[in-house]
């Protein structure tokens, strides 16, 4: 059967009716791809798998709560939608603004999002109001602004966005039989850390998998609100999608790091860069920055032994690495070669680097 998206693929547990219009660019159904060489560096007996989000249509993980945040929205009439974002949000609201012909506005940090995402918003047509401040003012202010506009907010505090992503923990549990023993995810407002343990604890219930997982959410250092306990004012991270200080979903991130017997850390910049030049270099796989804090933390705590042996972990890239070509470009060494179009040189090139 043709795949046309989440909402459609599993529609019993998502609400819409027969008569929802749905508004789908066919996000979802992401591949899950087992590591092969990382492993064997970290001496451990470990099975990790990439859950590579980075596939999903505008590039990231957002497309599977923003198909149903827009779904419904126009459902109930909106002709706008609003939100605040580090990026991602704002360049899936864009496209699924345009996808549904109704309009988008998408508060962003003045110079702190990333290129490709700027990109995004523009191109699909959304109003861009650049602030100077943060997300968290961002967010303030789409909060205040949507009391007194008729504009529909999609950030995660709409619970349709968390419906719609808990979709990837069904995807995991069919793929693989069983729930991970972990799962690794990026924090920043937390949503996708709780819309995942929403999934998983939705088909443990039903009997669909045995086990749930250890939920571990990982931080960038320099703005890490869950591992310091208190919201932070100032946060700095160069993985700037989760530059966010005060994460919007906390009771609900807590309950997922209760229930499921799990962890917050934190991460510094350089790990996290290290761990996102690892996975292109050593398994052809390219998230952006923010992503590659998941299997940094769980890179770390299986060295530590905080991950047992023999586990299963699944790690979410939540973003293509395409997504932000400056930070990539940045922290590449490789030597240029220039030379004139004329074969010998190549063939001097080629004998030199071999
Ligand atoms: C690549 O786009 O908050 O913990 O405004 O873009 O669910 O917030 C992005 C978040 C992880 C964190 N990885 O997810 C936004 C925004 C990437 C992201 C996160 C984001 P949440």
């Amino acid at each position: 059967m043709r795949y046309t998206g989440l909402i459609e693929h599993y529609k019993d547990r998502l609400p819409v009716s027969d008569d929802t219009k749905i508004i789908s660019l066919g996000e979802g159904n992401t591949p899950l791809i087992r590591l092969q060489n990382i492993p064997k560096e970290l001496g451990k007996n470990v099975d990790i798998y990439i859950k590579y989000e980075g596939l999903n249509p505008t590039g990231s993980f957002k497309d599977r709560g923003m198909t149903l945040a827009v779904t419904k929205a126009v459902e109930s009439g909106s002709k706008a939608i609003i939100c605040a974002s580090t990026g991602n949000t704002s360049a899936s609201a864009a496209a699924y603004a345009a996808r549904a012909g109704i309009k988008a506005f998408v508060l962003i940090p003045e110079g702190k999002i990333a290129l490709g995402k700027l990109a995004q918003a523009m191109i699909h047509g959304a109003v861009i109001i650049q602030i100077k401040g943060n997300f968290d003012d961002g967010m303030r202010l789409v909060k205040e602004v949507a009391e007194h506009a008729p504009v529909s907010i999609v950030n995660s505090i709409n619970p349709f966005r968390l419906q719609g992503q808990k979709t990837a923990a069904f995807e995991i549990i069919e793929e693989l039989g069983y729930a991970p023993d972990y799962h690794c995810l990026p924090v920043g407002n937390a949503g996708n850390i709780s819309a995942h343990w929403m999934g998983y604890t939705e088909y443990h219930k039903e009997g669909k998998a045995n086990n749930t997982p250890k939920m571990l959410g990982y931080q960038a250092l320099g703005s890490a609100p869950f591992v310091k306990g208190a919201m932070i004012n100032n946060p700095e991270t160069i993985a700037t999608a989760i530059r966010i200080g005060h994460p919007q979903n906390w009771d609900l991130a807590h309950k997922a790091e209760k229930e499921s017997g799990g962890w917050f850390d934190a991460l510094t910049d350089e790990e996290i860069l290290s761990a996102q030049k690892l996975l292109t270099e050593k398994e052809g796989i390219f998230c952006e920055p923010a992503s590659a804090t998941s299997l940094a933390g769980a890179m770390r705590d299986i060295k530590n032994g905080k991950i047992a042996n023999d586990s299963k972990i699944v790690c979410t890239l939540t973003g293509h690495g395409l997504k932000d070509p400056d930070t990539a470009i940045s922290q590449c060494t490789n030597q240029m070669i220039n030379i004139n179009p004329v074969m010998i040189e190549v063939k001097d090139a080629i004998l030199n680097n071999i």
